[in-house]
């Protein structure tokens, strides 16, 4: 039976496509996160082979909320990363369910995505942007108008599938876990304007603000993402795309999420895992 709160939050991640949850850790387990991800000697491979930060994605609390969007029994298939980057990162808007050439709108998605940020971006720069409800849209490049003309590559979509949806940046603070569906439009590193902070401006655009117009960003900054989701052929789809893009043959190098010891908790814990990436990987596939 499911708890008021629970409700409330799986209506507001099916309008809107994303939630923010505040507080979910305390400010000093994110602090002591950020310590931990600073001393990496690596932050290749998967969050689950990193002995020092496997226990927050295995976290009760983290596992709940996604179990209350998704389903008890989720799939976790080594997609997922750690970031510690002091330069600046980059800022477009994407999605990142790739291959998907579904009516958004008839169709669901059941892939969630989750973000941890080890520092403020409720009053910084440098946090989350997403676009409010993109989940049910498709991007409106060209291939895609002429899908709205045509029909054409890959069958009709409704007109109502062609719009952004409002662009929000997430009050995200230490402690609070944002999670969005895979469709949803979003992009890192968003810039706040020091005199309209909540103001959300385009990501192309907030490459050309100049520092002294923009509330300054904590750096390196640091966070925490990985994906879950249902299995599906949406899933399946997903899971071959990530385990032979070439951008993750390092990814699948230093991962190492089928150690028994990783298997036995997950598997007591409810989450199915995947090693399509990993076997790939040392089976001498060539990446191109
Ligand atoms: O860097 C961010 O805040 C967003 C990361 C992102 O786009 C992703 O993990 O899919």
């Amino acid at each position: 039976m499911k708890s008021e709160a629970e409700k409330k939050l799986i209506q507001a991640f099916q309008k809107d496509g994303y939630v923010l949850i505040r507080g979910v850790f305390g400010l000093e387990e994110i602090s002591d996160l950020r310590n931990k991800v600073s001393k990496l000697d690596s932050r290749e491979g998967d969050i689950l082979s990193h002995d020092s930060l496997r226990h927050i994605l295995l976290d009760g609390r983290v596992l709940s909320h996604v179990k209350n969007l998704l389903a008890d029994r989720i799939v976790y298939c080594g997609d997922s990363t750690v970031n510690f980057l002091d330069g600046v990162g980059f800022r477009f808007f994407h999605q990142d369910s790739t291959d998907d050439f579904e009516d958004p709108i008839a169709t669901e998605c059941p892939i969630v995505r989750l973000g941890i940020y080890l520092q403020d971006h409720a009053k910084h720069s440098g946090g989350l942007k997403v676009r409010r409800g993109s989940h049910r849209h498709v991007y409106l490049g060209p291939v895609n108008i002429r899908r709205l003309l045509t029909g054409k590559p890959n069958g009709p979509l409704p007109q109502k599938a062609f719009r952004l949806g409002k662009g929000v940046n997430l009050d995200i603070e230490p402690g609070d876990l944002a999670i969005w569906n895979l469709r949803t439009w979003h992009t890192g590193n968003a810039v706040r304007l020091k005199w309209f902070p909540n103001l959300c401006l385009s990501p192309r655009l907030e490459n050309y603000i100049p520092a002294w117009m923009a509330l300054p960003d904590i750096r390196p900054r640091g966070a925490l993402f990985a994906t879950f989701g249902l299995p599906s052929a949406r899933l399946e789809t997903y899971i071959k795309e990530r385990a032979t893009h070439f951008s993750n043959e390092a990814h699948w190098k230093a991962s190492r999420f089928d150690d028994s010891s990783i298997a036995a908790e997950c598997a007591e814990k409810n989450i199915e895992l995947r090693f399509d990436g990993l076997t790939l990987s040392r089976s001498g596939y060539k990446y191109s």
